[in-house]
């Protein structure tokens, strides 16, 4: 069996990886000559604990190439990007792309698996493109029981930091367009796959990837929304959700700078999109974590005020404690924001080595280290509860006006 897996980023390259370490022939396709060229070299862009040493090993045992064309396989794997316009509304720019790419080399009995989050019924949508491209095959669409071509939407629910554990034992919801579909899919997964394959229809499948992206994303906006309302009375929140959490049957997640990430705020606008009526308490919780960004910004800018050159300590970058990546990260937002302000930056964040792409050091931007940017700063603000962060002590931050967006100095020992 060959497989091909298109786009190489954070789902797609472990997802290659991982059947190539199982002896299968897999290429991978990807746009970016430059994630090509590091893979073919036996390296990786992105940073995964042990992804590093697995394609490595398959890469220079051959069954994993890396490709700037897409060639013929048994199954195809698209795991492209599918991010939001300015609007919200859904971008399948490289998603529709990576289906006109692979009509042509289209086979009898091919299978082809989605993993991209879509909105709903476009798994259904690129079966019907697909049978326009190839009149010539039968493709699963309107209920067919018999056609050349299977196709699955298996949706991805990997952890950042976790991936390659994750994808391997994670359960996982498997959507046929017909019952055929799902279980070839199924049959395929079961290779790298120890958690459970749930069987089920495109649509449903579809649907539970979004609402599981949504019920994250409405729990995380209740921390955020009590956060902001116990801010307002001068209660100690993470007091509060410690105590609260002591219920038998209550939950409740950590309040945060807002919701950062490649997938909690964005999937839960594919389904306000779908519904804008109905889809209330999901679209309220993207505002609020949105808001929940800008009411920490607006802290550091009040808390500035009381100084005439002030001088900012920023610790964390990341988009969430102990990984290194910052995507959609909230502190990225906020520090671009204050950018515009008269005021001096330290940035800190034990994962990086230096600023993030888009940012450049200057006499107003630097990068240093946590206790450098805590001596040299008036005002010290906590974006991401790192585990190092804990190491740091209630007398380092004596007589800095602290804000913590994340209750790291509840824990900080004297
Ligand atoms: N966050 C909080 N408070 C919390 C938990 C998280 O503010 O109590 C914030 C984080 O700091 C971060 C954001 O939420 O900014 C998202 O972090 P996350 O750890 O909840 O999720 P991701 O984006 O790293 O990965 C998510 C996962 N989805 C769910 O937990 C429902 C993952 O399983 C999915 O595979 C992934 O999205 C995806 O690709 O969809």
């Amino acid at each position: 069996m060959k497989i091909s897996v298109l786009g190489l980023g954070y789902v797609g390259l472990p997802t290659a990886a991982l059947f190539a370490s199982k002896g299968i022939q897999v290429t991978g396709f990807d746009i970016n000559q430059r994630l090509i060229d590091i893979i073919n070299s036996g390296d990786v862009h992105i940073s995964e604990p042990g992804l590093k040493e697995m394609v490595n090993t398959v890469v220079s045992t051959g069954y994993l190439k890396a490709v700037n064309s897409l060639q013929a396989a048994d199954v195809f794997i698209i795991a492209v990007p599918t991010p939001i316009n300015e609007d919200k509304s859904p971008n399948l720019i490289a998603f529709e792309q990576a289906i006109s790419l692979i009509a042509p080399i289209l086979k009898k009995d091919n299978l082809v698996i989605i993993e991209s989050t879509v909105p709903l019924r476009t798994v259904e949508a690129a079966a019907y493109t697909l049978s326009k491209m190839r009149p010539d095959l039968i493709f699963p669409v309107q209920q067919a029981l018999q056609a050349d071509i299977a196709i699955a939407y298996c949706p991805e629910r990997v952890l950042p930091g976790q991936t390659l554990h994750e994808l391997r034992t994670n359960p996982r919801t498997i959507g046929g367009l017909n019952k055929i579909s799902a279980s070839r899919a199924a049959e395929v997964y079961r290779l790298i796959c120890e958690g459970e394959l749930l069987l089920t229809d495109a649509l449903t499948a579809e649907m539970v990837k979004l609402i599981e992206n949504a019920y994250r994303d409405v729990n995380i906006a209740f921390a955020n929304e009590l956060a902001m309302l116990c801010d307002k009375c001068e209660i100690n929140v993470h007091q509060i959700i410690e105590l609260a959490n002591r219920h038998p049957r209550v939950n409740i997640l950590n309040p945060g700078p807002g919701v950062g990430g490649h997938c909690i705020p964005i999937d839960p606008w594919f389904i306000v999109n779908a519904f804008p009526e109905d889809a209330r308490i999901i679209r309220t919780a993207r505002e609020v974590n949105d808001a929940k960004t800008a009411y920490v910004l607006q802290k550091i800018i009040s808390e500035a005020k009381n100084y005439k050159s002030p001088k900012i300590a920023i610790l964390g970058i990341s988009y969430k404690a102990n990984i290194d990546d910052s995507r959609e990260s909230p502190a990225l937002k906020i520090i671009r924001q204050l950018l515009y302000l008269d005021n001096i930056m330290y940035i800190a964040d034990p994962y990086f080595k230096k600023l993030p792409q888009g940012l450049h050091e200057t006499a107003r931007l630097n990068f240093v280290s946590m206790e450098e940017a805590i001596l040299a700063a008036d005002i010290v603000v906590i974006l991401v509860g790192h585990d190092q962060m804990s190491a740091l002590s209630n007398r380092s931050l004596k007589g800095k006006h602290v804000i913590d967006a994340v209750g790291i100095v509840n824990i900080l020992k004297q």
